[in-house]
């Protein structure tokens, strides 16, 4: 066993799960729960990498601990030599790139405030009024994007994708994605099919937002 996958229940991490089903590469699940107030990640987390964040992998092979789930989906393409990686015309590799990076840098932020002011009575309901047309924004962007194409970078299934499965199953589950935007929720559906995301599932335990 080579790869050993620091999975946080609920969470991004849940990806990595599935892209290391979908590269066929072996690996071991640590499976951690959240701490039921305050939702956050166990101490021992902090032992494997000082931010304390799943997902996180070890590669005992290599002898690299990495975090961050765009690097460690850019370090599984490298290790499955280019599978699910960048592909195909220039328009479809700036794509891949782009979607990479937007998962994390652009979608998730407002999700994530949004998750937490929904938890402060009365003002953050106020908060969240504000978030909800950025989000709209992003949800609208996307929709016009699947519309065009069955994945993210074009025609086959590549990492971009898996980068933005979190953002969109948080969206579903909080944010009002639903029947409005069709290709977005047939996109879910899509993956959800797959027998690598129920493989990921069987592997991972409970996951709130397949
Ligand atoms: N941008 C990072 C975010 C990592 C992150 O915030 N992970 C969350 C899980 S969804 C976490 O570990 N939360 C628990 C905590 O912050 O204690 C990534 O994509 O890996």
């Amino acid at each position: 066993m080579t790869i050993i996958v620091h999975h946080l229940e609920n969470s991004r991490s849940q990806r990595i799960l599935w892209m290391l089903e979908e590269l066929g590469l072996p690996y071991e699940v640590k499976r951690y729960e959240r701490n039921k107030q305050t939702m956050l990640a166990p101490p021992e987390l902090k032992k494997v990498h000082p931010l304390g964040k799943s997902p996180v992998i070890e590669d005992s092979d290599e002898g690299h601990v990495i975090a961050e789930t765009g690097a460690i989906i850019e370090y599984l393409v490298e290790k499955a030599d280019g599978k699910l990686g960048p592909q195909g015309h220039r328009d479809s590799v700036l794509r891949y790139r782009q979607f990479l990076h937007y998962a994390e840098g652009s979608m998730m932020p407002p999700l994530l405030v949004l998750l937490v002011v929904n938890r402060i009575p009365l003002f953050g309901k106020k908060v969240a009024k504000r978030i909800q047309p950025m989000i709209d924004v992003h949800l609208d962007y996307v929709e016009a994007e699947l519309a065009q194409r069955p994945w993210f970078a074009g025609d086959e299934i590549s990492g971009a994708d898996i980068m933005m499965s979190f953002p969109l199953e948080a969206a579903r589950g909080r944010a009002g994605l639903g029947a409005s935007r069709p290709h977005t929720i047939a996109w879910l559906a899509k993956i959800h099919a797959r027998p690598a995301y129920q493989a990921a599932l069987a592997k991972g335990g409970p996951y709130a937002y397949a």
